[in-house]
This record gives structure tokens, C-alpha cells and sequence, in this order.
């Protein structure tokens, strides 16, 4: 694993439990942690459990006795990573978004499905797709539970920037994240938008916001908190974006990815109406999810809460009995078991890169539309 600050907690923590918890096809040993600063690594090593250290992913990607190389640092190292990785003839797992430009997906997706025939496969770590809740609602879409998808509407919403003399963190300088609010939460809600209805976005028309566009560079490397420093900086991303989007199948959207939602901390909403009846998710209630069904009598009929613990939900057979609940890490324990699943199977884990890329032609296309103050533009395909 190269990085080892909050995504790799959460990923350490998936490595090491997956195995526990459900019926792998193999073992897994977490062989080696990789991050720059040597003090720092060996510490994220004793604490996560990793067996060696790096200082250097180029000197990991090589090492014989790695099979999987899964990418947890900002997104200006994805590309270089997993393309040594994938030449090294390693699986790779990389977190979202993909990369901080097309071309670099682009890039990434092509040696992705060149290592592919070798036997080698990579996935992008959408890890909202392995919330039950969420799977759930994938299924019942997918059986015609809710009709034909009309309408989505997501929104993420976090607070940690309402503060003016929040640092200048890594996530919000461009040449280190590729965008704001809009590549760091509204490439989950792009992604879950389209697992969900089986729709891909077309076109869309956007609206992007810096309100604070210079802070206090950080004292120390800060992640989503961190001490100020007394010398200031640009802010050269979003801290919030709005679009509307037109999907391939008939359906349009409304989005929303702000880091200063006042009082909302990690609201990953999203809402599916369709012919039949519609669905309702909150990443903070996340055991639930709400099902309207338009075939229930008009005097009681109501968008019910399905509380998604039963074992017969998606991934629950491995967990606790009904009510005993999930929270935020089991989501990259299922992303792990899945893709292990996937890579011993010899079949494709997914999101692949390619559905990576294509979430990063939906970003870049919002970006285009801000720039041209909102007029739809459509996404090639
Ligand atoms: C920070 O905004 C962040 O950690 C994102 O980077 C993650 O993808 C999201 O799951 C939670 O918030």
C-alpha cells in the first residue's frame, strides 16, 4: 500500500479484516506500506499491522514478493504509481478519483487494459458501491422495483472548510488534487449516480465556487485537519460545485458537492425517482435506505425505512445478526473482498479504470461547462 494517512487507515483496516469476516479465495499478507517520510511510515507500519516498509513506491512496485498495489495518496501520484505497478505486472486498487486529468486516466485505462491480457487487473475505489444500503438499492433497481429512473439527485455535503483559516491543505491545491469539492465528493456521487441506474451521464451544465481563495499554508502536512502556519496561499479549487446532468437512458440528475454545507459532516445523499417508486440513501444513517413503492395503497403507502442488516442483504451474510449495524470502514472491507475475489477469479473487478475514466470525463466536462458559465457540454463517450 503506498500512503498511509486516512485512506490508508481505512484501506490497512479492510486488508486486515476482509479475510476474517468472509471466505477468501486467498491469503492475504499486508507485506509492505510505502510513504516518504521514514519516521512516519515505520510508525504507519507497527500500527496497521504492515510487515516492511518503503520509502519509495518505485522500489515497491518492483519488490518480487507483492502481488496487489493498492494507491492511497493524492491524486497527483495515481498515474505514475499504477502505471509502474501495472507494468511490474502487479493488481491495482486505486482510490478516487482515478487521476487529476483525462489524459491521465486516459493513459491509466489504457495500460490497465494492456496488463489485462497478461492477467493483471485494476480497480478504482469507489467504496460507496459496497455500502449494502446502496447495493440494495442497485438490486431493486435493477428488478424494476422502482420503474423506469427519471430523476437523480445526489448531493454530498461536508462542513470542513467553513472555517476561513482552515489550512491549505493537499486538498486544495489543484496541481496536487485536480479539483475540489468537485473530483474529492462528487466523483462518489457521479459514480453511485450511474451504478445505480445502469445510466451513463451524457451531458452537463455547471456552476463551481471558491468563497475562500486564500488561506494559511499548513504548519505540517494536513489532511482533513491541521495546525495554520503564520504564511498564506491560493486556494486553486472548488470548495463547491453544482451541475445538472442529462443520462444516457432518458434520466436527468441534480448534483451537489460542497465543503461548506454548515453543519454536515460526510452527507452522502442520493435520491432515485422512477415510474414505480423511488430511493432514498444518507451516508448518516448509512444502515438505512428509504423505498417509496407507487403499487401500495394511496392511504398508508410512504417511503418506508428498510433498515439493511438482514443476512439475505448485500455483504451482511459475514456480519452481525439483523440490527447490529455497519458503519464507514465495513465499506472498504466489502471493496477488498470483492477485488480479491475478482483478481483469484480471473474476472474483471469493477469500477475498472475505464469506468474511472469515464467519471473523469464527467468532471472535466462540469469544469468546462463552470468555465463556460453553465451551458451543457456534452461528454464524449
Ligand atoms: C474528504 O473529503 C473525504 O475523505 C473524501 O476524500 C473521501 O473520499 C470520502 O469518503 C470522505 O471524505
Amino acid at each position: 500500500m503506498v500512503g498511509h494517512a486516512f485512506m490508508g487507515a481505512a484501506h490497512s483496516h479492510a486488508w486486515r479484516t476482509a479475510g476474517r469476516f468472509f471466505d477468501l479465495p486467498r491469503r492475504l499478507e499486508l507485506t509492505a506500506v510505502c510513504g516518504r517520510s521514514e519516521p512516519a511510515v515505520r510508525a504507519a507500519a507497527e500500527r496497521y499491522g504492515w510487515e516492511s516498509y518503503e520509502t519509495d513506491w518505485r522500489k515497491l512496485v518492483e519488490r518480487p514478493d507483492i502481488d496487489v498495489v493498492d494507491i492511497c495518496t493524492p491524486g497527483d501520484t495515481h498515474a505514475p504509481i499504477a502505471l509502474a505497478a501495472l507494468a511490474a505486472g502487479k493488481h491495482v486498487l486505486c482510490e478516487k478519483p482515478l487521476a487529476n486529468s483525462v489524459a491521465e486516466a486516459e493513459e491509466m485505462t489504457a495500460a490497465a487494459e494492456r496488463a489485462r491480457a497478461d492477467g493483471v487487473r485494476s480497480m478504482v475505489a469507489f467504496n460507496y458501491r459496497r455500502v449494502p444500503a446502496l447495493a440494495l438499492a442497485r438490486e431493486l433497481i435493477r428488478q424494476g422495483r422502482i420503474g423506469t429512473v427519471r430523476q437523480v439527485r445526489a448531493s454530498y455535503l461536508q462542513d470542513w472548510l467553513v472555517d476561513p483559516e482552515f489550512p491549505l491543505a493537499w486538498r486544495l491545491r489543484k496541481e496536487r488534487a485536480g479539483s475540489g469539492a468537485l473530483g474529492d465528493l462528487g466523483a462518489h456521487s457521479i459514480d453511485a449516480a450511474q451504478f445505480l441506474t445502469g445510466q451513463r451521464i451524457a451531458s452537463v451544465g455547471a456552476l463551481l465556487e471558491t468563497f475562500v481563495t486564500e488561506r494559511p499554508l499548513p504548519a505540517e502536512a494536513s489532511g482533513l485537519s491541521g495546525t495554520a502556519g503564520s504564511e498564506r496561499g491560493q486556494v486553486t479549487v472548488d470548495d463547491a460545485a453544482l451541475f445538472t446532468a442529462r443520462f444516457d437512458g432518458g434520466a436527468i440528475g441534480v448534483f451537489e458537492a460542497t465543503r461548506f454545507a454548515t453543519g454536515h459532516k460526510n452527507a452522502m445523499r442520493i435520491e432515485v425517482s422512477g415510474s414505480a417508486g423511488g430511493l432514498s440513501f444518507d451516508a448518516e444513517s448509512l444502515n438505512e435506505l428509504g423505498f417509496y413503492d407507487r403499487a401500495e395503497d394511496a392511504g398508508t403507502a410512504g417511503f418506508r425505512r428498510i433498515l439493511v442488516t438482514e443476512s439475505t442483504h448485500p455483504y451482511l451474510d459475514a456480519w452481525w445478526p439483523p440490527g447490529h449495524l455497519l458503519g464507514y470502514e465495513h465499506t472498504f472491507t466489502h471493496q477488498v473482498r470483492d477485488f480479491v475475489t475478482a483478481v483469484a477469479d480471473g474476472a474483471d473487478p469493477r469500477p475498472s479504470f475505464a469506468e474511472g475514466l469515464r467519471v473523469q470525463r464527467v468532471l472535466a466536462a462540469v469544469e468546462s461547462s463552470a468555465a463556460a458559465l453553465g451551458v451543457h457540454i456534452p461528454v464524449p463517450s
